[in-house]
């Protein structure tokens, strides 16, 4: 037996409850709760956690509060140490979290280690960031005046999660909050509290070394929707940082602003590639497949929508099919395995769904069978699927959470620029072009409306130095680097007189 080989063994030879032991879990957590918590890899129940209950919010939130008012005093540079520190635990137990997304998210080995690695980049962004957050100053119209803009802590900040990043999504808004000053909330997917848990772990050992950090910094809620509307409803949680579904946005985000807090919203995506005539197919072809198929196309930048020209459409679909035709599917413990499953069986009905209606819609079906056989039983497996569309109908238009491709064509840039642009979200877009003309077209004000906006890359596996996020249905937030940060904080726009007189802005007169 080869060595690699030898190692294949050893992971799949872990149980589950192996998996949670060496993340710290006692048997205690696990048990004796009413949230049962189930592996999409084989849909065994792997714990029974306990839930948050709504009553305790109000004490959460005070906490949250008091720690507010200890935190926001602490020297920036030092809160950057906390982080400092949360990203060394990071490192030293990548291997046993990433074991435990790979559990409960179902993601590939190499997945959910790269979910850690997030982590671990954002605190590192974040601990510079510690020793900046800037404000400018501003010419003042007046004589012996100064402007000048302060950032300063805002208050406790709440951190809804999705389970298809269920601890990097996290991390982006924590480590930013917490060197900006702001105690954080975190309030997981009900289908994810144990990554949650074993994150939360990690966090006490870093706040552990770090000795002096108020009780109540960094909180764990877990629970319905009960929890999160208390916090959604909250005057004493100003930021609400929501990632999840439009439908979710679309509630969240009206009640938030309903008692003038601020969200952060990252919801859907229905991201598209534009594959031109100049295209380099081959390196199309190595984007399409791990952008429309990576996580079990599960990403909110997941590929969903492809717009090939006409004169290269039928040989990328035969090389596309050709390359998911050899996609090896199955338990994402395993080595070799690029597909996992999806996280349940209701997201696999969704994805049937989906392909039944775009086959009404014209559509043309490759693949996207649901998968029994050389995969662990009890879990919701299934082939990546292409669809060949006539047009970009209403399914094509709505984000399904499963990996399905569609594919249309295009004749001229403008018509599918317009094309990629007609759909409610704005998340994600990307092109594949040599041609100068059409690749700064398509990043101009007239070409693509989404946030993220690439060329020759795919449109999902952002690095953290950007700011993420994207437009209209997407919610407009932005996390992670740039000055996504100023997000966190509240600015304060400043005017020193240090001249001996009290000249009035705009020349108004007004002496008494
Ligand atoms: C998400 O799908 O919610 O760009 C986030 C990416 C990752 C983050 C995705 N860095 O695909």
């Amino acid at each position: 037996m080869t060595d690699q080989r030898a190692m294949v063994h050893r992971e799949t030879d872990m149980t589950h409850s192996d998996v949670l032991k060496a993340a710290g879990f006692s048997e205690a957590e696990l048990t004796g709760g009413d949230l049962a918590v189930h592996s999409p890899i084989d849909g065994a129940e792997v714990a029974r956690v306990r839930q948050t209950d709504p009553a305790e919010m109000p004490g959460v939130i005070a906490r949250a509060q008091a720690a507010f008012r200890a935190w926001r005093e602490v020297p920036a540079p030092r809160r950057g140490e906390l982080v400092r520190l949360l990203g060394e635990e990071l490192r030293a137990a990548k291997a046993e979290l990433g074991a435990v997304v790979t559990l409960e998210a179902g993601k590939i080995t190499s997945e959910g280690l790269g979910e850690v690695q997030e982590m671990i980049d954002i605190c590192d962004f974040a601990v510079g960031l510690s020793r900046q957050l800037y404000g400018l100053t501003i010419a003042s119209e007046r004589p012996g005046h100064r402007m000048m803009e302060t950032w300063h802590p805002m208050g406790p900040c709440a951190v809804i999660t999705a389970f298809n990043f269920p601890v990097a999504v996290w991390s982006w808004n924590a480590a930013l909050a917490l060197v900006c000053g702001d105690p954080v909330i975190w309030k997981p997917s009900e289908k994810t509290p144990l990554t949650a848990m074993a994150t939360m772990k990690i966090m006490e050992r870093a706040l552990k070394r770090f000795g002096d950090a108020p009780e109540g910094l960094v909180q764990l809620v877990i629970g319905g929707p009960a929890i999160g509307e208390a916090l959604v409803d909250s005057r004493d949680v100003p930021i609400v940082s929501a990632t999840g579904s439009c439908r979710m946005g679309a509630i969240v985000g009206p009640r938030v602003a309903q008692r003038f807090g601020r969200s952060i919203l990252e919801l859907g995506g229905n991201n598209a590639m534009i594959v031109a005539p100049s295209a380099d197919l081959d390196m199309a072809v190595r984007a399409i497949v791990f952008s429309a198929v990576g996580t079990a196309g599960q990403r909110c930048t997941s590929l969903r929508r492809l717009i090939a020209h006409h004169s290269i459409r039928d040989e990328l679909v035969s090389r596309l099919k050709a390359a998911y035709a050899s996609l090896p599917i199955g338990d994402p413990r395993q080595a070799r395995t690029l597909v996992g499953p999806l996280i349940d069986h209701a997201a696999r009905d969704r994805m049937q769904a989906a392909l039944e209606q775009a086959g009404k819609e014209g559509g043309r079906v490759h693949g996207g069978r649901s998968v029994a056989e050389g995969v662990p039983q009890g879990g919701a497996y299934a082939e990546p699927a292409i669809v060949e569309m006539p047009e970009q109908t209403a399914i094509v238009r709505t984000e399904t959470f499963a990996p399905i491709l569609y594919v249309m064509g295009y004749e001229r840039l403008e018509e599918a620029i317009a094309m990629q642009n007609d759909v409610p979200q704005g998340l994600s877009s990307c092109i594949f072009t040599l041609n100068l003309r059409e690749a700064e077209t398509f990043l101009s004000a007239v070409g693509s409306d989404c946030g993220i906006a690439n060329v020759n890359i795919g449109p999902s596996g952002a690095e953290i130095g950007g700011a993420f996020g994207g437009e209209k249905e997407t919610g407009g937030g932005r996390e992670s680097g740039s000055d996504a940060w100023k997000a966190y904080m509240r600015r304060q726009t400043n005017t020193i007189n240090y001249s001996a007189e009290l000249p009035l802005a705009q020349g108004v007169k007004f002496d008494i």
